[in-house]
């Protein structure tokens, strides 16, 4: 892409209520605009690093479950049914229809899904099933603030495990809690399991993933050595495999402030281990039985040919408050500095001089070249300073920049240089797109 042709409304000052990293980055990097309170449009740059999480959360969910996609809009009538229409409060924003039909946007999908569950399957032999589907949901948060973080619409990715009975259902949970592990650190993130209080949703086994950062709105106590665990990708049919992993992981004392037990956390946990901090709550999972099979009637017929109700949880992921929370981790004072693997290009090449013949046809080249083994690039091609060309490259925090100016051109060299270090190398122009694309495999 090259940016003379690409849609990127930079700016070169902070807007003054951004009152967070990430919001003030998102912004200035052209990556959103508020439309009203809590509520965004993404443009090109935006987009392209929101798709960039979908795709690896897909990647993994895939594994274990199913993609579906259901409407924003739902009928009222499925969550009087369940009993939250009254419960969810003011968060949910109810719609009249023309025919005055009470509809409502979702908030989340319990009911939807488990009624097509409970309209479709009837037999034990179909479960146990895991759907999940990323889309768009509208909560009416009383304070929305921090940009994406805490919006008023935001992507979720939400996944529903039907089981026969608890003991299956329990490694339907474990094993999207191995999966949650697993995507946040393709993101380059570390995520750590919290226990967690159930709120709305319901049930009485739930773990909150989240981010350490300072502009986190929950706070979390829990032992440093969560810290050093890590994870692989395994089995996930392995059912004691899985059990192992997850019992390794809950083995330490981690907690929301809601679920904090304090005798039992200075008991477990010794003085020099504990970590009292904020955090960015970026996944959650739920497990509730029959709360919402038993009011909407998900059953199947078991092998015995007695009706039995489905053991359901439910599994969260902030699509959008991810972009949020990677900026907060990845960011310095000159801008953002995307991990890889969701950056929204790979390669920035800055032409420091437009205007000179040599820097300009060696610039195209190097991009064409680039472009055609498949390498994410964007050229900026703009007639612009080289100074204010830079400091929009760091802002917008692609990962590789190529540099290339009438000084090291030359000794028939660019420079290359790592966004988030302060190492740029000279590289022989010959050698430039094979020495990119070995950096990029690499990561
Ligand atoms: N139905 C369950 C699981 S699918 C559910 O709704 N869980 S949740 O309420 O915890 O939301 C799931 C995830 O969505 C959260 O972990 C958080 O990352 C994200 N999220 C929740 N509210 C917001 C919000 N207002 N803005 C941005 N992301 C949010």
């Amino acid at each position: 892409m090259k940016r003379s042709n690409f849609f990127l409304p930079t700016l070169k000052e902070n807007p003054v209520d951004a009152k967070v990293a990430s919001h003030r980055l998102m912004l200035r990097s052209g990556m959103v605009r508020q439309s009203s309170a809590g509520i965004y449009s993404w443009l090109p740059l935006g987009l392209m690093v929101l798709k960039n999480i979908e795709s690896i959360v897909r990647e993994e969910q895939d594994k274990i479950s199913q993609q579906i996609l259901m409407p924003t809009i739902q009928d009222a009538k499925i969550w009087k049914n369940s009993g939250r229409y009254s419960d969810y409060g003011k968060e949910m924003l109810k719609i009249l229809d023309r025919n005055k039909k009470e509809l409502i946007y979702g908030p989340t999908n319990e009911e939807l899904v488990t009624e097509i569950f409970s309209n479709n399957v009837l037999s034990y032999k179909d479960v146990p099933m895991c759907l999940y589907h990323i889309q768009w949901k509208f909560r009416d948060e009383i304070r929305p603030r921090f940009g994406v973080m805490r919006g008023r619409e935001f992507l979720m990715k939400d996944a529903y495990s039907f089981d026969l009975n608890e003991d299956d259902a329990i490694h339907a949970y474990n094993k999207m809690f191995i999966n949650y592990l697993n995507i946040f650190k393709k993101m380059g993130l570390k995520a750590i399991p919290v226990k967690a209080d159930t709120g709305p949703i319901g049930g009485d086994l739930s773990h909150e993933f989240v981010i350490l950062a300072e502009t986190g709105e929950s706070k979390i106590f829990c032992d440093s050595n969560i810290f050093k665990q890590s994870i692989d990708n395994i089995d996930y049919e392995d059912k004691s495999l899985v059990s192992k992993i997850v019992k390794h992981w809950t083995s330490f004392y981690s907690s929301t402030q809601e679920t904090l037990d304090e005798n039992l956390y200075h008991s477990l946990v010794s003085s020099n281990n504990r970590i009292q901090k904020n955090a960015i709550e970026v996944g959650h999972l739920f497990y509730f039985g029959t709360k919402y099979s038993e009011p909407l009637n998900a059953s199947v017929v078991n092998e015995d040919g007695n009706k039995i109700f489905v053991k359901m949880g439910s599994y969260g992921i902030g699509i959008s408050r991810l972009i949020a929370a990677i900026i907060e981790v990845f960011h310095d004072e000159k801008g953002i500095c995307w991990p890889e693997s969701v950056a929204p290009f790979k390669v920035g090449i800055v032409n420091l001089r437009q205007n000179e013949k040599n820097c300009s046809d060696i610039s195209q080249n190097i991009y064409e070249k680039l472009c055609s083994t498949g390498v994410a690039v964007l050229y900026d091609d703009r007639n612009e300073g080289a100074g204010s060309k830079l400091a929009d490259m760091d802002l917008i925090g692609i990962p590789w920049q190529i540099r290339i100016g009438p000084k090291s051109l030359k000794n028939n060299c660019v420079e290359l240089k790592q966004r988030n270090k302060n190492d740029e190398v000279e590289i022989n122009i010959s050698n430039i797109v094979n020495e990119v694309r070995k950096k990029i495999v690499k990561q």
